[in-house]
């Protein structure tokens, strides 16, 4: 049996939802054929056709609490709300098991795993065949995006797993309403994913029933997704990194859009003039903190569009465009207080599934931060009693909470807008102690993409790898590009062309929160402190706020940023933008290493502002 991707043409009747869990009637010929083609190989023993509803989300989690894959969180201090535990073998993305399956290597380029797609569909099929015997398989559609957006995208993924359903209710526009989309010549996206734990009659169930073999294969020409072995986030949440970022941006190279990693914030100034800003960071730099910021700065707002993806399209202005293609928050539960982000800890009041927290004596959830004092008994992630003295964290350092993004209070009314928002502004951010400064703004288009291309970070406690070592994360898309990233890099420039042409362009901006003094003591404060850089950023958008040339962009003068209250004295101020050329010269070594892996298709543009950065540096 040879699968194929699907003609992606459906009925043109409307689906019409039937009994819960049936085949909606006049389903689109295209979902049905390929739902009946997944079915015959992976032979589960029933099909449940998902509507969205709040009635099967509640079937769904019951059907999990009788499985024990969900414990019910006391409603009392947590209403609605679940934890689930994964097994200890499947708690984060797996990155070597991530490949990207285009007929020739180099359209992947050197920063993907690659594979033949036709030897991976073979290996799939072997593996997935009869691999959902004995369990239910859930069919997903889905929007990213508005439902019906110009700017949205549809897709349908299968599952085995019912936690992967609930999920996917809570991170998408799930359901009847997103089937409803999918017309006689409507592109969707195919997504399969299994657990790779059929079960034999009578046979019992694990909470989380998962494989060791896993594979997150990705089919950029065929626009196909199919995971297998994993139930845990953007491994299994197919919406998410698999399509959102990775089979997203070939679509968007094809058609002239931006998938990004980015957050997109709303934010109004003390005048009442609202802008809006896209920020793409490596893990572990703040983003989820950023994205839900509550500014110190007097008059300013800041709502959020976005925590992770955005989509980019210039719209019919000519201006570039964002929107969130998800609507949950997939966050990471460690650290988040109500010092770091009080709007994070209010989102999470009920309707949450928390997945590897602890559990506290009283039924509600804990995390490492979530108190500065932890609690004197907790079950901690893998169901075993802890106490402060066990020595290992209550909860697994990469334990998250999902939950729906119109619950957060500090969401704005524009974030589910069809036609998206308009940007002003994209920011680069990474974790540097060294070199890199506060702030800094791009000369131009070609430039802010250069800063885009080298975004470094240093790894922290909670990466794999060695602590400090630099992690090259050009536009925080490392593991999420679905081509080649020095195409990626031309595509870019090639959107700076396009909206040169018709409209004003996002100016681009990079910062760096965590540059630490000699005393190795961090110079600025960061989190919600970080909205007087913001406020300078947008300044400049503004009014052209006074700004001062050097030789890597241009930074705000010492007045540009408010420091009334903080502890940053000349001192730091001047450490946190001091350029040693030296260092930078090494910086610019390293990067044109980094650059001559991707050989031919390095686009001359980014060879020519690292060039320009090493001119001016050498001036006197
Ligand atoms: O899927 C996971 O295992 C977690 S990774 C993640 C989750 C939410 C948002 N972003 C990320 C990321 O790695 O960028
Ligand atoms: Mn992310």
């Amino acid at each position: 049996m040879t699968l194929t991707a699907p003609n992606q043409t459906g009925s043109s009747t409307k689906p019409q939802a039937a009994e819960p869990g049936a085949k909606p009637k006049n389903a689109p010929a295209s979902v049905v054929s390929w739902v009946e083609e997944i079915a015959a190989l992976t032979t589960p023993e029933s099909i449940h056709w998902c509507d969205g509803s709040a009635e099967e989300y509640e079937a769904i989690t019951n059907l999990m609490i009788k499985a024990g894959t969900l414990i019910r969180l006391n409603p009392e201090f947590r209403p609605y709300s679940f934890l689930a535990r994964s097994d200890a073998e499947d708690v984060a993305r797996v990155e070597a098991r991530t490949f990207i399956c285009s007929a020739s290597p180099e359209d992947a380029g050197p920063t993907n795993n690659w594979r033949d797609p036709v030897e991976m569909k073979e290996t799939l099929l072997g593996l997935f065949r009869g691999s959902m015997r004995g369990r239910t398989m859930y069919v997903i559609p889905f929007s990213l995006g508005p439902l019906g957006s110009p700017m949205s995208k549809l897709g349908v993924q299968v599952t085995d797993s019912p936690y992967v359903a609930a999920s996917m209710k809570i991170m998408t526009r799930m359901g009847i309403a997103a089937l409803n989309l999918i017309g006689p010549n409507t592109q969707w996206v195919p997504a399969v994913h299994g657990v790779g734990a059929p079960l034999e009659p009578g046979q019992k169930d694990v909470p989380w029933p998962c494989n060791s073999t896993k594979y997150i294969s990705h089919f950029p020409e065929s626009r196909e997704i199919w995971s297998y072995g994993s139930s845990y986030g953007g491994n299994a949440l197919l919406a998410k990194k698999a399509f959102a970022l990775r089979i997203a941006s070939v679509m968007a190279r094809d058609e002239g859009w931006l998938a990004e990693h980015m957050l997109i914030l709303k934010v109004t100034n003390p005048k009442g003039r609202v802008f809006h800003v896209a920020a793409a960071f490596p893990s572990a730099c703040g983003k989820t903190n950023l994205a839900m910021m509550r500014p110190t700065i007097p008059g300013w707002k800041v709502e959020t569009i976005g925590d992770d993806i955005a989509w980019l399209k210039p719209g019919r202005d000519g201006r570039l465009r964002a929107i969130n293609p998800e609507a949950g928050f997939f966050g990471v539960a460690p650290g988040t207080s109500p010092k770091t982000n009080p709007i994070a800890v209010e989102t999470l009041w009920g309707n949450t599934i928390f997945t590897n927290v602890a559990l506290q004596d009283n039924g509600d959830v804990w995390w490492e931060g979530l108190t500065d004092k932890a609690p004197d008994h907790l079950i901690d992630w893998q169901g075993k009693d802890w106490t402060p003295e066990s020595g290992t964290p209550a909860a697994h350092p990469n334990s998250r909470f999902t939950v729906a993004a119109s619950q957060a209070p500090s969401i704005a009314s524009s974030w589910d807008d069809p036609n998206g928002v308009v940007l002003d502004a994209i920011i680069f951010g990474g974790r540097r102690s060294h070199n890199v400064p506060l702030v800094v703004e791009a000369r131009d288009w070609e430039h802010g993409v250069y800063m885009g291309a080298t975004i470094s970070s240093e790894r922290t406690a909670a990466a794999e790898g060695t602590v400090g070592e630099l992690r090259r994360d050009p536009f925080a898309m490392m593991p999420f590009c679905g081509y080649n990233m020095a195409d990626y890099w031309s595509h870019w420039l090639s959107m700076g062309e396009t909206l040169r042409k018709s409209a004003k362009v996002p100016r681009i901006f990079q910062v760096n929160w965590f540059r630490k003094g000699e005393d190795g003591r961090f110079l600025w404060p960061g989190f919600a402190e970080n909205s007087r850089v913001l406020a300078w950023i947008l300044d400049r958008v503004d009014a052209n706020a006074a700004a001062k040339d050097t030789p890597l962009g241009l930074v705000p003068l010492a007045e540009g940023i408010n420091r009334e209250g903080l502890k940053v004295t000349d001192e730091d101020w001047t450490e946190l933008f001091s350029v040693d050329r030296e260092a930078w010269f090494e910086e610019l070594n390293g990067t044109e290493e980094f650059f001559a892996n991707f050989g031919e298709r390095l686009p001359g543009a980014l060879s020519r502002q690292l060039g320009d950065i090493r001119n001016r540096l050498s001036q006197p």
